[in-house]
């Protein structure tokens, strides 16, 4: 096999691992005889071998972000979007520029050529670029490269398939890090978690991860990594409620316990995350636009004076009421600050790792 053979395998291999197991991570320095590296990528909440672990190196970096500045020298991280954002965008920036590392964000939707993923594609429509090229040329210039490509919502398959990161993952030579992929957000469910940390309850805490209806469809990235991350919560109670039909991914709810009934869900709640998201079994669409299952300061009453969280940005007095996000138990600004701390534990492992 030639050396460029079995890079390519490697990478293949690589592709798999990272959305299949946390081994990625524990990956020595260098790998085979011909000593090619196998680089760490943060593609999905099983990333994480021990969320416990992670959490506290957290809250110790946000105690001191600015300890690790000489960490990213002369390094440098490419953040590419295929989709808006606020918080993912400047958090992961600062947590950069905390680490010393520069940063090149690129637009892809309005800046960069259309990519195609399909290997053997015969490009004659309207594709420019193939990711190929396009993801061996930005490892030339990144040291990192980070990306945000969201769920198309009408191709189950092409989007379980993680058309765009899994390109990534494949041609490009250097760590690849999700800032929101068509199925997971795995640094928004570790900010998340850092959070609850904070708020940590005397008691054996009971989340809740409520349904709550939006007028455009959203992927089911944000509770799908959510679910994934309060399965690690060893100490923690975990209840989805949502309507019937809206089960997330079988694959990914696993045994977490389902409750139809919003109110019994609630009941005795320590924190209500609300997020919405578009019907998983009939693909992307919105069958339900119920508004009693808005988050209201009555349903809170029901809680044990639970903390309200959302990842943000939230649609008001659709998603939640203002007097509940308003209230002093809502903590999404401070999920949204621990934005900041998540990535940076992120990237401190991976310039860590390559060292
Ligand atoms: C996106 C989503 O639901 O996935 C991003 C959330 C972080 N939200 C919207 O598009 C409103
Ligand atoms: N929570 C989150 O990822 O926000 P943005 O979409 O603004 O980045």
């Amino acid at each position: 096999m030639s050396k460029k053979q079995k890079k390519i395998q490697i990478k293949q291999l690589q592709t798999e691992l990272s959305f299949a197991s946390n081994d990625t991570l524990s990956f020595g320095e260098g790998w085979g005889e011909e000593n090619i590296y196998i680089t760490m990528n943060f593609i999905s909440i099983q990333n994480i071998d021990s969320l416990e672990k992670w959490v506290k190196q957290a809250l110790k970096i946000k105690k001191n972000p600015l300890k690790n500045k000489k960490l990213g020298k002369n390094k440098t991280l490419g953040m590419l979007f295929f989709n808006s954002s606020l918080r993912t965008r400047l958090s992961t920036q600062k947590a950069a520029l905390n680490l010393g590392m520069n940063v090149m964000v690129m637009n892809f939707t309005s800046e960069g050529w259309t990519l195609e993923f399909e290997d053997g594609a015969i490009m004659d429509q309207g594709a420019s670029e193939h990711i190929k090229e396009a993801a061996a040329v930005v490892s030339q210039y990144c040291d990192i490269i980070a990306i945000r490509a969201f769920a198309g919502l009408v191709d189950k398959e092409k989007d379980n398939a993680e058309t765009v990161i899994s390109g990534f993952l494949k041609y490009a030579s250097v760590p690849v890090v999700n800032m929101e992929s068509a199925t997971g957000h795995p640094m928004q469910s570790l900010a998340d978690a850092i959070t609850m940390a904070e708020h940590k309850t005397p008691h054996r805490a009971k989340v809740v991860l409520t349904w709550a209806p939006h007028p455009r469809a959203l992927p089911q990235a944000v509770p799908n990594s959510f679910v994934e991350m309060m399965q690690k919560q060893e100490d923690m109670d975990f209840v989805i409620t949502h309507p019937e039909g809206y089960e997330l991914n079988p694959e990914i709810t696993k045994d977490s316990k389902i409750e139809y009934d919003q109110n019994k869900a609630f009941e005795n709640a320590d924190f209500i995350y609300a997020k919405n998201w578009s019907n998983y079994k009939e693909y992307g669409k919105i069958t339900n636009s119920d508004p009693n299952w808005t988050v209201s300061a009555d349903k809170m009453k029901l809680t044990n004076n639970a903390k309200f969280m959302h990842c943000l940005p939230v649609r008001r007095n659709v998603i939640v009421t203002d007097e509940v996000i308003d209230s002093e138990n809502s903590i999404v600004i401070e999920q949204a600050n621990n934005r900041t701390y998540s990535a940076q534990l992120v990237l401190q492992k991976i310039l860590e790792n390559r060292k």
